[in-house]
């Protein structure tokens, strides 16, 4: 379609060397551009929110707009929701589901917990429920059965949303199922989304029904990215303190090395209120960060 001198606007869902694929907002089109040479330096990222224009036989992207977010590796602006999948196999490893949730609230996307495998199993629910889900939304799921695939499809629509986990706790088997339509028709999105690591990358946004999927096939470096957090802001990322923090004794409380007497987090967690383990992964956070900052600041 021509569109000779009106300015469009959509959303960068490939990227593929100099080429950018753009999907318009209302049209449910994609049109291949390149970019304009001024924004080079800046890049143009899938997730990007864009304005092109039709000249001289190419579309040329003129515009990025202002970011909420923008992840280095993997390569991806805008991301509004990680889906933190986990299953009752492999045994899940809280304290990364700990981390994806500080990345979650560090980056300012909405996190939610997907427990996987309920076809099998529901040995995981108590523990989520107790310590999760009182604060994050939580979907208990099963890409086997299928069984609230529909409720985790409406989470997802007008989103850019994510996926994280263990492997194998079934990431690639709910996005499969997710855009089952699609494939029939495209056949290779499941190859796309379980190649090897050697195959060639570029990066893409899968969509599909108004749902908007990032492949972006791990958080490889989750904990170099977490380490950028100051050790002294870790509480603020914690929603479940936060809520309490008023009740300690003192407004600067870390709810690490303070008395109990002064700490009300620690005494919920004495008291089976909050998670022991939770707060003990919150600890060892706590140190690790603290560690990096005292090395870094003398
Ligand atoms: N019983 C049961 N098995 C499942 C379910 N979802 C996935 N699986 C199985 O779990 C295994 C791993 O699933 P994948 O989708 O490949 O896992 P993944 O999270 O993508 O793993 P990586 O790509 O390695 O990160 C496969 O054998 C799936 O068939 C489920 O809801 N129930
Ligand atoms: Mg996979
Ligand atoms: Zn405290």
């Amino acid at each position: 379609m021509n569109k000779g001198g009106v300015i469009v606007k959509g959303i960068v869902i490939k990227k593929l060397a100099d080429d950018f694929w753009v999907m318009c907002n209302n049209e449910n089109k994609v049109y291949k551009c390149k970019s304009r040479g001024t924004l080079k330096s800046k890049g143009v990222f899938i997730g990007d929110n864009v304005e092109f224009f039709y000249d001289n036989g190419i579309y040329i992207i003129t515009r990025i707009e202002k970011r909420k977010n923008f992840l280095i590796r993997p390569p991806v602006a805008n991301i509004d929701q990680l889906i933190i999948v986990i299953a009752h196999i492999p045994k899940p490893d809280y304290m990364l589901v700990d981390k994806l949730l500080l990345f979650s609230y560090f980056y300012n996307i909405e996190p939610i917990i997907l427990v996987n495998k309920q076809d099998v199993s529901d040995e995981e629910n108590k523990y989520v429920e107790f310590t999760y889900s009182k604060f994050v939304k939580t979907i208990f799921a099963s890409a086997k059965s299928g069984f609230n695939i529909e409720l985790l499809k409406n989470a997802l629509k007008n989103k850019i949303s994510a996926f994280a986990g263990q492997s194998a706790v079934g990431k690639s088997a709910l996005i499969n199922l997710i855009f089952k339509n699609q494939l029939a028709n495209e056949g290779n999105l499941s190859a796309k989304l379980n190649r090897g690591k050697n195959t060639t990358r570029h990066s893409e946004i899968y969509c599909f029904d108004n749902i908007m999927i990032a492949d972006t096939s791990g958080f490889t470096s989750l904990n170099e990215i977490l380490l950028d957090i100051p050790y002294y802001e870790l509480p603020y990322y914690y929603p479940d303190y936060n809520e309490h923090k008023l009740d300690c004794k003192y407004s600067s409380c870390t709810h690490t090395k303070e008395p109990v007497k002064d700490c009300k987090i620690k005494q919920l967690v004495e008291n089976k209120i909050l998670d022991k383990n939770r707060h003990i992964r919150y600890n060892k956070i706590y140190e690790t960060l603290q560690k990096k900052w005292v090395e870094t600041h003398g």
